[in-house]
């Protein structure tokens, strides 16, 4: 559907093994994300890219009062996108995150390059139903469709394409069904209908 936009919520290299915030299986959200994108393409809908783009100090990290190791730096490697993840030319990227005191969990917080709020950028292309997948589950996930469901934008979460941080046991669990209570469905890639 021509309204329908696919939202990759922060597949960076910081949240994937390895990195500096690492989510548990984080980069096995790639393959799952990758045939979402094939398939946003065939259908010509549009694709969205959100990245977290810290400055070096940030309330957001523990060295400054904040929750979290120092991740997501803006321009470092940690702050790239995972390598394998296929993101076509015409995506779009928006960040977020830039403020010295902001967590910027939300995609609606973020902004493209040129300072295009996401809410501005869907509104633009008459967007009317998200599609989400990335990381992490009860953090930037959480938060972006949560943002969506307040401005009133469908959601579709894709099971198969999310994992979580769980700083307690339990948090992720608890995001899906606050996401769902609040409207999300979740779904798998078969089931989203782009006809
Ligand atoms: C995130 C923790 C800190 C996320 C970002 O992308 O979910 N989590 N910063
Ligand atoms: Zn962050």
């Amino acid at each position: 559907m021509a309204d329908t936009a696919l939202l990759i919520v922060d597949v960076q290299n910081d949240f994937c093994p390895g990195g500096a915030l690492p989510v548990p299986e984080g980069d096995q959200v790639v393959p799952v994300l990758n045939q979402a994108i094939e398939r946003f393409q065939q259908a010509g809908a549009p694709i969205i890219a959100s990245r977290d783009w810290h400055p070096e100090r940030s309330t957001h990290f523990a060295a400054y009062g904040g929750k979290w190791p120092v991740h997501c730096v803006q321009r470092t490697e940690g702050a790239a996108f995972h390598p394998d993840l296929r993101l076509p030319e015409d995506a779009i990227v928006v960040s977020k995150g830039m403020g010295e005191n902001e967590d910027g969990y939300s995609a609606f917080e973020a902004r493209t390059d040129d300072g295009t709020p996401l809410e501005s950028l869907l509104r633009e292309k008459g967007i009317r139903r998200l599609v989400v997948g990335g990381l992490a589950t009860d953090y930037c996930v959480r938060a972006s469709v949560l943002g969506a469901l307040e401005r009133g934008i469908e959601v579709l979460v894709l099971q198969d394409a999310i994992r979580g941080v769980d700083v307690q046991p339990g948090d992720s669990e608890r995001a899906l069904a606050e996401m769902q209570q609040k409207g999300a469905k979740l779904v798998s890639l078969e089931e989203v209908d782009l006809s």
